[in-house]
């Protein structure tokens, strides 16, 4: 860019079933990324610190009961309402290590039984991640690991169900890690491909949008 231009951050996304690795990944990346001096930080998806963030909490620990469509575009609009941050930090240089994003939201509302079309709708325009690590671990091995918790969605007949929708949503800007292998692996998978990631995002890679 002009002199004077910061250069942008990336935006990484880890989607994957529940117990596939992604929030210790997801601070294992970021830890490596501020060791090496690079601007990281990690967020996730929902945040459950917002107002809609606290409604979607309360859902999921069964406190509450919502209609599907209701609590799909309350889990849409806790995007939306961090959109504007989110691209101020990628602007300023910073790099987002985010744990869950759009791929979630669609892939469990229509394992659901919603149309994935309508899923996918009110996060057009969102901004695109630069790269998705899919932690792949078939649903039987992510149950083995033991500690589901008490929270709605967490029944392996659903994650079964949740794992062909992740599929029909791969792109390009997926990689597939075998979350089977050990946590040192998958660790240095990802952050290999996020240094490349980085670099490119570095060197102008525009910012885009999803599903446009
Ligand atoms: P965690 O266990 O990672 O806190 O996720 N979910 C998540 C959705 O149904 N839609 C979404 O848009 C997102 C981001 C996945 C809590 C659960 O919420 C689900 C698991
Ligand atoms: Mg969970």
């Amino acid at each position: 860019g002009k002199k004077g231009d910061k250069s942008r951050g990336a935006l990484v996304v880890l989607e994957g079933l529940d117990r596939s690795g992604k929030s210790s990944q997801s601070r294992r990346l970021v830890s490596y990324l501020e060791g090496l001096g690079i601007s990281a930080e990690l967020w996730r998806f929902p945040d459950r610190n917002t107002s809609v963030g606290q409604t979607i909490s309360s859902y999921l620990s069964n406190k509450s009961q919502l209609d599907d469509h209701t609590i799909h575009l309350l889990f849409s609009a806790n995007r939306w309402e961090k959109r504007s941050s989110m691209e101020d930090k990628l602007k300023a240089g910073t790099t987002l290590i985010v744990d869950r994003y759009s791929y979630s939201g669609v892939a469990f509302s229509s394992a659901k039984g919603l149309n994935i079309e309508w899923c996918k709708a009110p996060e057009i325009g969102l901004l695109a991640p630069d790269l998705v690590f899919y932690l792949d671990l078939p649903p039987e091995k992510a149950a083995e690991r033991g500690g589901y918790g008490g929270e709605r969605y967490e029944h392996l007949d659903f994650q079964r169900k949740v794992a062909e929708k992740y599929h029909l949503l791969r792109d390009d800007s997926w990689k597939i890690i075998d979350a089977c292998l050990p946590i040192e692996d998958v660790q240095k998978q990802l952050r290999d491909l996020a240094l490349d990631c980085i670099t490119t995002c570095q060197s102008g890679k525009p910012i885009s949008q999803l599903w446009l």
